[in-house]
């Protein structure tokens, strides 16, 4: 079986964009490919993060992935600090890192140019993703278009090491969905739509109540035409709402565009506003029966026990090869 590796942040409520992007393919993908998934609790303290918020979106994480209906018993569910080998290694792969190519990641590069105040994480944390990515082996990472630069940055680092102390490293590929990488946000179709964003209206929670994740549906801006149409450049909003009635029906968009031929958007809006009301009830009722109890608990330890396994082998070896190792095996 080939192997695929993500990761989430815990930064804010799981919206609608990392559902379709980065929940729901790993639940279609999980009995074709050897999967490791995390919750990327280290990479969330690149930004302040409030303890009891941190600890509450890092549980709904979790119980989201399976509520959506990843099978713990097929994956390798765990948090990134429970496995301490990310933090270790990713030591050892930023010593190969340039000042340079960490500076040419955007955002740190975004951040600088705003000229806002940052930490040192947000410089750093390009190594330690890359850890979490190599420490495992993966064929696949799947991504974002935005983040395609870091698997980019990934492989640069890979083949430094290999080529500098022999083949250690598998280098991975990564693998961006053709429909559904970037849902925007639904008052400002131009903008991804995120997780730490201050105003919710124009994005959609898993959690949220169902009524309200319609309403932001039919109150998502358009434009002054009426016929439903893919076209990113001059109809952004109608083609995010394209999109995500696209991934979550499983039906291409040239299709949905036929089913709305001389129809307006009220129509069509209302049809979408069911589809993801329908999609989050079910994802919802699963939610609250697995919050109750250890179960979430049982899981992550599982789960950390399977990733260390693979992980505490990794980091011996490469622990051999730079020489910081005296032990023979
Ligand atoms: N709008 C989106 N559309 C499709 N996929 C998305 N992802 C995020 N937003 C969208 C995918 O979800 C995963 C989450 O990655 P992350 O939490 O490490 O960071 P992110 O991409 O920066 O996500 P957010 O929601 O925008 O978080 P904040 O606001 O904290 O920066 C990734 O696989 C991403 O592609």
């Amino acid at each position: 079986m080939k192997r695929m590796l993500s990761g989430i942040k815990p930064t804010g409520r799981v919206t609608l964009g990392n559902y379709i992007g980065a929940i729901r393919p790993f639940v279609s993908y999980q009995d074709e490919y050897e999967m490791f998934i995390f919750v990327a609790n280290l990479h969330s303290m690149t930004i302040y993060q409030q303890p009891a918020e941190l600890r509450k979106n890092t549980k709904d994480l979790i119980a989201l992935y399976i509520a959506a209906g990843l099978d713990p018993n097929k994956v390798t569910l765990f948090l990134q600090s429970d496995v301490l080998e990310h933090a270790q290694l990713g030591w050892y792969l930023g010593c190969l890192a340039s000042m340079g190519e960490l500076s040419r990641m955007t955002q740190y590069k975004d951040k600088v140019a705003k000229g806002e105040v940052i930490g040192a994480g947000i410089f750093n944390y390009p190594s330690l993703m890359n850890a979490d990515i190599l420490m495992y082996d993966p064929d696949y990472v799947p991504v974002g278009e935005d983040q395609k630069q870091h698997v980019e940055l990934c492989r640069d680092i890979a083949e430094r090491f290999n080529s500098r102390y022999s083949e250690t490293f598998k280098i991975p590929e990564p693998l961006v969905a053709k429909v559904g990488g970037r849902i925007m946000d639904l008052q400002n179709p131009t903008k991804k739509m995120s997780k730490s964003e201050e105003t919710s209206k124009g994005c959609i929670y898993i959690l949220d109540d169902i009524n309200v994740s319609k309403k932001k549906i039919k109150s998502a801006v358009t434009d002054s035409e009426s016929y439903v149409h893919f076209d990113p450049i001059n109809k952004p909003g109608i083609s995010n709402l394209l999109e995500i009635y696209s991934t979550l029906t499983n039906r291409t968009i040239e299709d949905i565009e036929q089913q709305y031929v001389g129809k307006g958007y009220g129509e069509f809006k209302n049809d979408l506003a069911e589809i993801v009301g329908s999609e989050l009830e079910k994802i919802q009722t699963r939610y609250k029966e697995i919050t109750t109890g250890s179960y979430l608990d049982d899981i992550l330890e599982a789960g950390a026990q399977k990733a260390r396994f693979v992980a505490r082998k990794k980091l011996a070896k490469v622990e051999r090869k730079i020489g910081i190792t005296i032990k023979k095996r």
